[in-house]
């Protein structure tokens, strides 16, 4: 499979090298979430309609694997079958044939995040997970394709306004925008994540492991072998060029790195992180209390 992404390749490996330090629960937020989704092994388990408008979801990993969320629309006229058959054939071209809305990041089991995205169009929608199993077929493939409607009904949207973000990041080809000179500190905070563009773009969150740096992260990337250097914290999956959606993190102190893993179509296939998606950062621990 030649579109098999750098992020697919340390999700696989991460199969492996599942007895990491334990992590920060993703759970604690500021909102309370409209829609909640289980992901089990191997389905995901949700409501069939929700209404237009700006809405938290949040994504609880009930099952053994990691699993994410992605979240696309269908354009009208296109059929699930033939979209996953697109799939199949070239990832890349099928996911910028839809309209990427977004989702929860790569989650542990016990795990659980919130993002909060806004569903524009009415229309048929799918829940994937990406997550290749141990043999290296995608989750999606085994059952974890979910669809649901979004209906248009005035005055039923869970939320009339996004959340109030804490950070301001802009994912654009090839790089992650940052405001310069911020500081990261620890605690729940939500990150709005726009895509500028052109193509569309996600934003993963990794915790290095301990000693370990974006050096060995990039020896990894190109011989995925041996324990990962880093552990995945969720983050926001990707996003159409134009469309913000907003991660709800709950960080702890230590080094951390963003990564878009999504193929290129216009560099045959190549993934993001290779073309320059791949940025560290620091979470600091909060000045003690007076
Ligand atoms: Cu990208």
């Amino acid at each position: 499979m030649k579109t098999l992404t750098a992020a697919r390749l340390l999700t696989l490996a991460l199969l492996t090298a599942l007895t990491g330090p334990a992590l920060a629960h993703q759970g604690h937020s500021h909102t309370s979430p409209a829609v909640t989704i289980q992901s089990q092994d191997y389905k995901f388990v949700g409501p069939t309609s929700i209404p237009t408008g700006w809405t938290t979801f949040e994504l609880r990993n009930a099952g053994k694997e990691p699993h994410h969320m992605q979240l696309v629309r269908l354009p009208s006229g296109m059929t699930q079958a033939a979209f996953l058959a697109n799939l199949k054939q070239n990832e890349g071209a099928a996911l910028a044939s839809v309209e990427m809305v977004g989702g929860v990041g790569l989650l542990l089991p016990g795990q659980a995040q919130q993002v909060t995205l806004q569903l524009t169009e009415p229309g048929t929608y799918l829940e994937l997970c990406f997550v290749p199993d141990a043999k290296g077929v995608p989750h999606l493939a085994l059952g974890m394709v979910n669809a649901f409607q979004v209906t248009r009904a005035p005055g039923t949207a869970a939320q009339a306004q996004p959340p109030k973000a804490d950070l301001q990041v802009k994912l654009q080809d090839f790089g992650f925008e940052l405001p310069k000179g911020v500081t990261i500190t620890e605690g729940a905070q939500v990150w709005a994540v726009e895509n500028a563009g052109p193509e569309g773009h996600e934003m993963l969150v990794f915790r290095l492991a301990p000693g370990k740096t974006m050096a060995d992260v990039a020896a990894y990337m190109a011989k995925p072998e041996g324990p990962m250097p880093m552990f995945p914290a969720g983050g926001a999956q990707a996003v159409t060029q134009g469309h913000t959606s907003y991660a709800h993190l709950n960080l702890t102190p230590g080094e951390y790195l963003l990564l878009c893993g999504i193929p290129s179509p216009a560099n045959k296939g190549a993934p993001h992180a290779a073309l320059g998606m791949i940025r560290p950062f620091r979470v600091v621990a909060k000045a003690p209390q007076n």
